[in-house]
């Protein structure tokens, strides 16, 4: 192990800083472990049931705003931000204007950002021991019980905005987080101060009015949620909310005045790939359960599978405008699909019918 002794805690701080900008972080900072007061909010998130279906949110607890039992002998936590914004992606509100195409939320159109954001903060770990010698840590990103976001405000990386997410001055919030957690007792960072100030563009901006209050967002009502984390059936007094919205959703964040300050991606695994920026639901919807498997690999919409995502499709479809190709292409799935996307299927061709003044 290190000896902290000889250690100089402030250069190995600036090693880091420096380091993690070349393995494509936009910025690293570091905070204590101490978040009571978030704690307390996440506590009362969770006694509100806002969670929904993600269990694992209540199986952890307060653990996720405790880093120090989470890795015995925390005191640190170096956390980074790496920005996804893709440049040459189709225009995000002319794809939310067109009821016939999916949209597909910016942070998954490309490569999956766990793989990313693991991979280049364990180079960072590595390249830190090749300079100072082994030391304790581990890399989280979002897998992990760990209230990142609180961390990286303490961490001088940004703010809390009313939409839940972090925003920092010069980046608006089109970032991923990740963490090391360390025993190096580094200098800590300022916490980022807040400034949404009276701003509350957000909250109204939210198709599914799941922001209930300034800072507390009812996970159950967002599309986000529904759409990704959500197994089973999507409520029916939500599916026309949802809009063209097939996996996730950024109608919060386009809102934010701060996102004219987002930095485009630099990393090149989230260029957008198999066209997901703009393409027909009919066309998505054709897709058998093998092309989706060989497209999606890699992508972190895989993780959610062929049924969630053809549900989510099935429910887009329903909201599109009754032409001739969406009926057919709901017809064309009807018979094979299970049971949890045929009542999709069925809620699609339904509206439609009532649409077009025809008994369901
Ligand atoms: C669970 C989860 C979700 C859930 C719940 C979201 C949420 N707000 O918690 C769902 C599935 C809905 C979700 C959606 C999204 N997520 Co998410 N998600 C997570 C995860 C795994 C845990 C978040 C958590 O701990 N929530 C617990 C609740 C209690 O936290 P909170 O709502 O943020 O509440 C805090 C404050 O608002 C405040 N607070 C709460 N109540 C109150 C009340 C008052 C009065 C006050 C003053 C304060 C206050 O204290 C709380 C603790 O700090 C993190 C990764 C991680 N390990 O942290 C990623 C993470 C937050 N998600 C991320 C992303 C990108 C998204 C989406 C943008 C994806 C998309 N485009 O579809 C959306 C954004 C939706 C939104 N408006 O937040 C990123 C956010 C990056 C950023 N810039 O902030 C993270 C950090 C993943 C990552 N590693 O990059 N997500
Ligand atoms: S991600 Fe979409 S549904 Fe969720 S809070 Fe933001 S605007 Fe609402
Ligand atoms: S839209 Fe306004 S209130 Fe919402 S997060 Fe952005 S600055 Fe804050």
């Amino acid at each position: 192990m290190t000896q902290l002794e000889n250690l100089d805690l402030l250069a190995t701080k600036r090693a880091l800083v420096a380091t993690a900008r070349e393995l494509g972080f936009s910025k690293l900072g570091v905070a204590g472990v101490e978040i009571a007061e978030d704690e307390q909010h996440l506590l009362s998130w969770l006694e509100s049931g806002y969670h929904g279906e993600m269990e694992y949110m209540q199986r952890h607890g307060s653990l996720r705003s405790r880093p120090h039992e989470l890795v015995p002998g925390t005191v640190r936590v170096l956390s980074a931000r790496m920005d996804y914004w893709p440049r040459d992606a189709a225009d995000a509100a002319s794809v939310l204007g067109e009821p016939t195409v999916g949209y597909v939320s910016r942070y998954a159109l490309g490569r999956d950002y766990h793989k990313i954001l693991r991979g280049a903060l364990a180079r960072l770990a590595d390249r830190i021991s090749e300079q100072i010698g082994p030391f304790g840590y581990r890399v989280c990103v979002d897998s992990a019980p760990v209230l990142e976001k609180a961390l990286a405000r303490d961490a001088g990386l940004g703010w809390i905005g009313k939409h839940t997410n972090l925003i920092a001055r010069d980046a608006g919030s089109w970032f991923f987080l990740g963490e090391i957690l360390t025993d190096l007792p580094l200098p800590v960072d300022e916490p980022a101060s807040a400034h949404c100030g009276t701003c509350q563009a957000c909250i109204p901006a939210c198709p599914t009015a799941a922001i209930v209050a300034p800072y507390r967002l009812d996970a159950r009502r967002c599309i986000s949620y529904l759409t990704i984390e959500h197994k089973s059936a999507i409520p029916e007094d939500l599916r026309a909310a949802l809009g063209n919205r097939i996996y996730g959703c950024d109608d919060c964040q386009l809102a934010c005045p701060w996102n004219k300050f987002a930095q485009a991606a630099s990393h090149p695994d989230f260029k957008v790939r198999n066209r997901l920026d703009a393409t027909d639901l009919t066309d998505l919807f054709r897709w058998t359960e093998a092309e989706f498997d060989e497209r999606m690999r890699g992508s972190a919409i895989y993780r959610i599978g062929y049924e969630r995502w053809s549900r989510n499709i099935a429910v887009a479809l329903g909201n599109a405008p009754g032409s001739s190709e969406v009926i057919a292409a709901l017809l064309h799935r009807r018979e094979s699909a299970s049971p949890l996307v045929r009542e999709h299927i069925e809620w699609a061709l339904a509206r439609h019918a009532g649409a077009a003044g025809i008994s369901a």
